[in-house]
């Protein structure tokens, strides 16, 4: 069985956890905490970085937006890329823009947890402009739609969902919500979803 690497808080690991409960495709799920002494992550990804899924033949296979299309090939079930080319790039850059802002986002963290005086405020506002230009894109291409993209659930709405997930559970005073109400929707209607309620980043949060 394929095994998958995954810490219970990363937002990256959450989209393939979702894309497999999705797709009801089977998978060991190995809970690594690649900053933990004990962690084996880097003996599956040299890049030392959560998600990392093993295929049965032992081949490991990185990072998330890699890993998710290969499940997507795997198996019919519940499409989440378009078979046409340049409507599956449409879905890819979907998925870029949230990954960004969720990267961007961790960036912050990290920063956070370093010593004071080694802490760049420079550094944490250039951040912060990408999650707010990366908000207002991704609110401004949703408009009025139900779904992210072509009017039907696809990979990019996990990563969306994922995204809005992950600033929820970091910065919960940031009031991304009432600034953008149509991403609220989506996330509303996202969060109803059984693949989104088993792996909720609130219930997995941990001190830090
Ligand atoms: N672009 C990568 C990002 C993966 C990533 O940054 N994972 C974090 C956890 S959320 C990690 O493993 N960090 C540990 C490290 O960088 O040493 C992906 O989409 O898989």
């Amino acid at each position: 069985m394929m095994k998958l690497y995954s810490s219970p808080t990363s937002p990256y690991g959450r989209k393939v956890r979702i894309v497999l409960l999705e797709k009801k495709i089977d998978c060991q799920l190995i809970e690594d905490i690649p900053s933990a002494a004990d962690s084996k992550v880097a003996s599956v990804n040299p890049l030392g970085k959560v998600p990392a899924l093993v295929l049965d033949d032992g081949k490991p296979l990185y990072d998330s937006s890699v890993i998710v299309e290969y499940l997507d090939h795997v198996s019919p079930v519940g499409k989440l890329l378009p078979a046409d080319h340049r409507q599956a790039v449409g879905v890819k850059r979907w998925e870029a823009l949230a990954d960004g802002v969720t990267d961007a986002a961790a960036l912050i963290v990290a920063e956070r947890r370093r010593p004071p005086e080694l802490q760049s405020a420079d550094w944490v506002e250039r951040q912060q402009a990408k999650i707010e230009r990366g908000l207002a894109a991704l609110s401004a291409d949703l408009g009025e739609s139900k779904w992210c993209f072509a009017g039907h659930f696809s990979l990019a709405d996990i990563a969306t969902g994922c995204c809005l997930g992950y600033l929820s559970m970091r910065f919960p005073d940031f009031d991304w919500a009432t600034r953008h109400p149509n991403l609220a929707t989506l996330y509303a209607q996202l969060n109803e979803r059984p693949s989104f309620v088993d792996t909720s980043l609130q219930t997995a949060l941990r001190p830090a």
